[in-house]
């Protein structure tokens, strides 16, 4: 496995929400991060149906614009009610013509759920996958998920995207209404992280 220890990396990602949490997760590591927002690079589409499939594409974007080390996470919900949707499509539920509406993508989860035959509690869970390049070719990939269950109304206003509609296993408020930190006790980010953590930022000597 290689190492990040001390490098500079280029962070592939438009969402401020990620922007913000991996700016806290990988803060005590020696690590320097631009984001491609910085550089002005523009994010690719996403066409692959795996969200490793999109972290490759977004990362490998990154990498070959900048020739830095690239890291990009493809993640989302997925809701076991609705056969795992919206899955790789939670980013386009929340996008209509002027960007991004995430109270319209909260309203069509209840909705679908409400059409649906299932009764709450309603599993879901969050997925994340990381996807890190190395311009000479180099690739790993790292997974995290937490499971949960979805709520309605929403709560909370912290967090970003999804989460205030999500309350994790082990706790019973919504990621909206946790800190920064509790979030990051749960969430699959930080699970993703953590093995990016100990394979590429430990001192292995
Ligand atoms: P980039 O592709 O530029 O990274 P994006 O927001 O389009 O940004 P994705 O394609 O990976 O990212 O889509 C992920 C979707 O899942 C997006 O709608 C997020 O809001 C949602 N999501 C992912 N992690 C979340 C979290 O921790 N809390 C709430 N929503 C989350």
């Amino acid at each position: 496995m290689r190492s990040l220890l001390g490098s500079r990396i280029i962070l592939a990602t438009g969402n401020d929400g990620k922007i913000r949490e991996y700016r806290q997760l990988l803060t005590h590591h020696d690590i320097a991060m631009k984001t491609t927002g910085e550089l002005g690079i523009s994010d690719p589409p996403e066409t692959e149906t795996s969200f490793a499939g999109n972290a490759r594409i977004k990362a490998v974007n990154a990498m070959r614009a900048s020739n830095m080390i690239a890291l990009a996470e493809d993640s989302g919900l997925e809701v076991e009610a609705l056969q795992d949707a919206p899955g790789v499509a939670t980013a386009s539920w929340a996008t209509d013509s002027s960007g991004r509406n995430y109270q319209k993508a909260l309203n069509r989860v209840w909705q679908e759920l409400a059409d649906s035959d299932s009764n709450a509690p309603y599993r879901a869970r969050f997925r994340a996958v990381i996807c890190v390049t190395w311009p000479d070719g180099g690739e790993e990939l790292f997974a995290g998920r937490v499971n949960g269950i979805i709520v309605w109304p929403p709560r909370g206003a912290g967090g970003f995207g999804y989460d205030p509609i999500f309350v994790p296993d082990g706790s019973d408020r919504t990621f909206a209404e946790m800190t920064a930190d509790e979030k990051s006790s749960y969430s699959h980010r930080a699970k993703a992280v953590n093995h990016l953590v100990a394979q590429c930022l430990q001192d292995h000597e």
